[in-house]
């Protein structure tokens, strides 16, 4: 007869199918914040070797497995506990879908029976309802025996087609539940081929061709599903063959180096209005790009080429010639079949001309506003030494968030390598930043500088303790201008409190790393910014710069001001 150990030794349990799982599918890395019902799955977790980071919130945790997804097409996991912190996790994983980044949002959730009557269970939720909304798929799993293909749906939905955010509900029962070791390891599935390639029809490709080649001015604009896709070479092969100039949004800049000849980033207004052909790699037509009308696209007619694995996107905003569906990879690659097959004849030296003086003017009327060493900093001062950080590092990954200290770094600074620029993304979320930055670091162990405005690294700063613990090579640069877009608005009614925008004068950021072991400095020059991020990165130790801000150098939203609805009795 068994004795008991024996016994127990055949038997597996909910918690051990939920790792096996995963690991099966070669995911060992959780983004994660403790708590009924997951603390014991996060020690299993790491006890069977995989790598459980764990936040001080579950946003955090959520935007850092959001920006794996991005950054390795494979989902990041975040793991919660149930109510609350589910609904931390929430917002990265709505933040997910929006920006089509795979991630799964696995959160431990309570009895069902006890849920579903509102008799008041310890965190009581309705999870899955409200998950579902916000996520390209969202699923529970009540039996032990279907936590292998609950795990594999989760993958599989997460990155097959458009990727995305999913939910998957684990209720505290499920962990307990036993059975044998031998049955359980059987009833686990190996994906195969989660994000199968997804061919362009060869017709949607010679109609593209078409288009292309009768155009007068072409352009190319690269979003992040290019990034996405890591077709880089096949990338860059279509755009130097075809000769055509292109624009990167944020996170496809470094795609190809923005200093490439064929980069019209300098001359962005002048390439929107004036081109007839527009091909979109990757990019949406949404506000990013005024959704392809209006005032910013000029007068003169325009036909549109669109690349998207997704079908719906097709005509979402204007009217698109020549559809490509099918995935970035394997339309590129098809483009590029067909340029060859066919006479191809570059755009004419009058548009590619047109567009390089535009950005040789523009480039040196930059210039020695970058190199202006004033103190307190302007904008342009602090990111011109930045720059230069960037171009003597380019394997150096900058997260960036904020609003004049988005976007000015956006275009200020030069980026050389794909995947390098994580930003807030289609929302323009303010903090994103430190789970950004922490994701950054472990999913690809290159340095990280995190260039925050001072609001927005208000929204996930406590993470510097998460990056102290973790001795993460991040080096994190407040632009301390004291507010909200600046750090001047003054209370119109004289009353005690300050302007809603402002806070607290001279505030020490850098205090707050060293608080926690980490290397603080307090900067007030260029030069001095320079100095204290090269160190920080040569040291590859946890720091932060506060970098301090002309307090009136920036403007109202940055670059989107005009978004702001104007009241017409308000007075300023
Ligand atoms: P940006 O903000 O940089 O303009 P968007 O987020 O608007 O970029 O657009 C990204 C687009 O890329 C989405 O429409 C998405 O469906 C698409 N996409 C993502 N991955 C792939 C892929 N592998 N192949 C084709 N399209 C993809
Ligand atoms: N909350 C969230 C989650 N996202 C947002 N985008 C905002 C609020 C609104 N918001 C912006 O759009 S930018 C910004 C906020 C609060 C902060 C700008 O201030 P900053 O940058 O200090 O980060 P600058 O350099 O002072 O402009
Ligand atoms: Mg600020």
């Amino acid at each position: 007869m068994a004795t008991k150990k024996e016994e127990v030794a055949r038997l597996t349990d909910g918690f051990h199918l939920v790792i096996d799982a995963l690991k099966l599918n070669n995911i060992k890395t959780i983004y994660n914040v403790p708590g009924i019902p997951i603390t014991d799955l996060g020690r299993y977790m790491q006890a069977a070797g995989m790598r459980v980071l764990s936040f001080r919130h579950e946003q955090n945790a959520g935007y850092a497995a959001a920006i794996a997804g991005f950054l390795t097409k494979k989902p990041g996991i975040c793991l919660t506990v149930s109510a609350p912190g589910f609904l931390n996790g929430l917002t990265a994983l709505a933040h997910a879908t929006t920006n089509c980044f795979p991630m799964i949002l696995i959160s431990g959730s309570s009895e069902r029976e006890i849920v579903d009557l509102q008799q008041g269970d310890y965190e009581e939720m309705d999870q899955l309802a409200i998950a579902r909304p916000l996520c390209k798929a969202a699923y529970r799993v009540l039996n032990a025996e279907d936590i292998g293909i609950g795990i594999a749906r989760a993958i599989r939905a997460s990155v097959s087609g458009r990727p995305g955010g999913v939910y998957l509900d684990l209720p505290a029962k499920l962990f307990a539940q036993v059975m044998d070791s031998d049955v359980g390891e059987s009833s686990l599935v190996k994906v195969v081929d989660a994000a199968p390639r997804q061919l362009p029809a060869p017709d949607a490709i010679d109609r593209a061709l078409d288009v292309l080649k009768e155009a007068k001015r072409p352009l190319i604009i690269l979003g992040k599903g290019a990034a996405y896709s890591q077709a880089d070479d096949a990338i860059r092969e279509l755009i130097e063959k075809s000769g055509v100039p292109y624009l990167a949004m944020s996170m496809a800049k470094g795609l190809l180096p923005d200093t490439h000849p064929q980069s019209a980033g300098a001359a962005r207004s002048l390439v929107l209005k004036e081109s007839d052909v527009v091909m979109l790699i990757g990019a949406r037509l949404n506000w990013l790009l005024s959704h392809g009308k209006g005032k910013s696209w000029g007068d003169k007619p325009k036909q549109f080429i669109h690349i998207d694995i997704e079908p719906r996107e097709m005509d979402s905003n204007v009217e698109i010639v020549a559809p490509v569906v099918g995935d970035i990879g394997s339309c590129v690659e098809s483009l590029l079949g067909g340029i060859a097959s066919i006479e191809w004849t570059p755009p004419s030296a009058a548009w590619t001309k047109l567009i390089k003086d535009k950005v040789e003017s523009n480039i040196i009327r930059m210039a020695s506003r970058l190199q202006n060493n004033n103190i307190p900093m302007d904008y342009h001062g602090a990111l011109g030494s930045l720059r230069t950080v960037i171009k003597e590092r380019p394997e150096t990954i900058l997260v960036n968030e904020g609003a004049n200290t988005l976007d000015f770094a956006r275009s200020i600074i030069d980026m050389y390598q794909p995947r390098k620029r994580l930003d807030v993304g289609t929302w323009g979320v303010m903090g994103v930043g430190m789970g950004t930055a922490i994701a950054a670091a472990v999913e690809t162990g290159n340095p990280v500088l995190a260039i925050e405005g001072d609001s927005a690294f208000g929204f996930s700063g406590m993470e510097i303790e998460t990056i102290c613990r973790y001795n993460l090579p991040i080096c994190v640069v407040v632009f301390n201008n004291g507010g909200i877009y600046r750090g001047t608005d003054v209370n119109p009614t004289g009353d005690k409190d300050v302007a809603t925008t402002v806070f607290v004068k001279e505030a020490r950021y850098d205090k707050m790393m060293e608080a926690f072991g980490g290397v603080g400095v307090n900067v007030s020059s260029p030069d001095e910014l320079s100095r204290a991020v090269n160190a920080a990165i040569d040291s590859a130790k946890p720091t932060l710069v506060n970098a301090v801000i002309d307090e009136a150098a920036g403007t109202e939203s940055g670059r989107i001001g005009n978004l702001n609805p104007q009241s017409v009795v308000g007075k300023n």
